[in-house]
């Protein structure tokens, strides 16, 4: 009987764990890297940017800068236009500060 109700137990975390994950937000699931055509279509995974390692999003004038962006090396790397490794590569870091496709 005990061993019966244990593995209930075990069963209700289970989903419970699962249902979790269902519900987290788009831009908190682990993503595989591609290179995006644009911003638009990055922005729909990465709604904040994509960031190298470290990188500060650079402002000029009172603008704030965007903090919470998306941070992952690989990624950006896809979409950093710099040396052309990935198939349909783009520059979406124009500016060239480590995050591109920052946004608000
Ligand atoms: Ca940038």
């Amino acid at each position: 009987m005990m061993m019966i109700k244990r593995a209930l137990v075990g069963m209700a975390a289970a989903s419970a764990l699962l249902a979790g994950t269902a519900v987290l937000p788009a831009d908190a699931a682990p993503k595989k890297p591609k290179s995006y055509k644009n911003c638009t279509a990055l922005n729909k995974d990465y709604p904040h940017g994509v960031a190298k390692k470290g990188a500060k999003d650079k402002v000029k004038g009172k603008s704030k800068p965007v903090k919470n962006f998306k941070v992952s090396t690989i990624v950006y790397q896809y979409n950093d236009g710099k040396a052309k490794k990935y198939k349909g590569e783009k520059d979406l870091d124009r500016d060239n500060d480590g995050v591109a496709c920052e946004k608000r």
